[in-house]
């Protein structure tokens, strides 16, 4: 019954060491056994699962200041930039499988190198309890998964992460949905930057469908395209405890499901991370189950 099936490809990404604790590379397994690959069949989607991507080697790079594991997470970055773009550019809509929430430097960079190359603006939906926009100068752990927005969004410290020094993604093109934790020198470099910020006071102040109105009307109107990288920290811990920074006072079961709703009823995603799962911490498999229930009702699940 399904007209508009999608062509999606998985593909696991299990680096963990962006976090502070391990575990997230049990991340990719989790989804598999939780049923991702079913879920999205029975939606009448055709789905290649390419299995787990190997970081290159990077051992001999260095980035100045507070970034740990870097020549790995470089090495991961380079992979995965160009896992995105080709997948994107044969025509297909790729699930990145994390994976602590550091893999979102590589694949928002290749999905900007495939907008650039469509000539349409790439455009950033960022669900998570924070904001990432740590760089190695101001990051108070050193732990790269703070650190992706920053990154894709041209702040200082990363040069010679990838080959060329190519624009990315403008930061008034990325939408932070769902923010309640931020370090101090990463709020004033956020303000600075120009980011858009729907924090869980505008979500409790306006509900969660403004900003997700607000989203969505922008990459229309823009004739963008839409990334979205899904943090399961954006998730209440009553409901995910399976991930590494849980922050209380999250997005709930239906705030979550709705969101997810919208932009499938939108069309407009075309790539997509799931990251920050950590089934070591999970509880029976609970926050695995929601997040592949969640990527349903992206791929249209309806509720009754
Ligand atoms: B996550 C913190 N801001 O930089 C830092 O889970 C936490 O990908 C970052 O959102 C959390 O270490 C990274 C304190
Ligand atoms: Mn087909
Ligand atoms: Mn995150
Ligand atoms: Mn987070």
């Amino acid at each position: 019954t399904q007209t508009s099936h999608k062509h999606v490809t998985l593909l696991g990404a299990p680096v963990e060491e962006g976090a502070e604790s391990l575990g997230c590379a049990m991340g990719p397994a989790a989804l598999r056994l939780a049923g991702i690959r079913p879920a999205l069949e029975k939606l009448g989607h055709q789905v290649e699962d390419r299995g787990d991507l190997a970081p290159e080697n990077q051992d001999t790079f260095a980035l100045p200041g507070s970034a740990r594991n870097a020549p790995l997470i470089v090495g991961w970055t380079r992979t995965l930039e160009r896992a995105a773009y080709q997948t994107l550019k044969d025509g297909r809509l790729p699930i990145f499988l994390g994976g602590d929430h550091s893999l979102a430097m590589g694949t928002v960079a290749g999905a900007a190198r495939h907008a650039a190359e469509q000539g349409r603006p790439l455009f950033v939906l960022w669900m998570d309890a924070h904001a990432d926009f740590n760089t190695p100068a101001t990051s108070p752990s050193g732990n790269m998964h703070g650190m992706p927005v920053a990154f894709f969004c041209g702040a200082d410290g990363f040069s010679g992460i990838l080959p060329d020094d190519r624009p990315l993604v403008a930061p008034e093109q990325v939408f932070l949905c769902g923010i309640r934790s931020i370090d101090p020198a990463e709020r004033a470099e956020l303000a600075k930057a120009g980011v858009n910020v729907f924090d869980m006071r505008f979500i409790d102040e306006n509900g969660i469908v403004a900003a997700m109105k607000r989203v969505i009307e922008t990459v229309r109107q823009a004739g963008g395209l839409l990334h979205v990288s899904f943090d399961t920290d954006f998730l209440d811990p009553d409901i995910a405890p399976g991930t590494g920074t849980t922050v209380r006072g999250g997005g709930t079961y239906r705030e979550a499901h709705l969101v997810m709703e919208m932009l499938y009823d939108s069309g407009l995603v075309t790539s997509l991370d799931i990251v920050e799962l950590n089934p070591f911490l999970d509880d029976r498999g609970k926050s695995a189950y929601l997040l592949v229930e969640l990527v349903s009702s992206l791929f249209g699940q309806k509720i009754f």
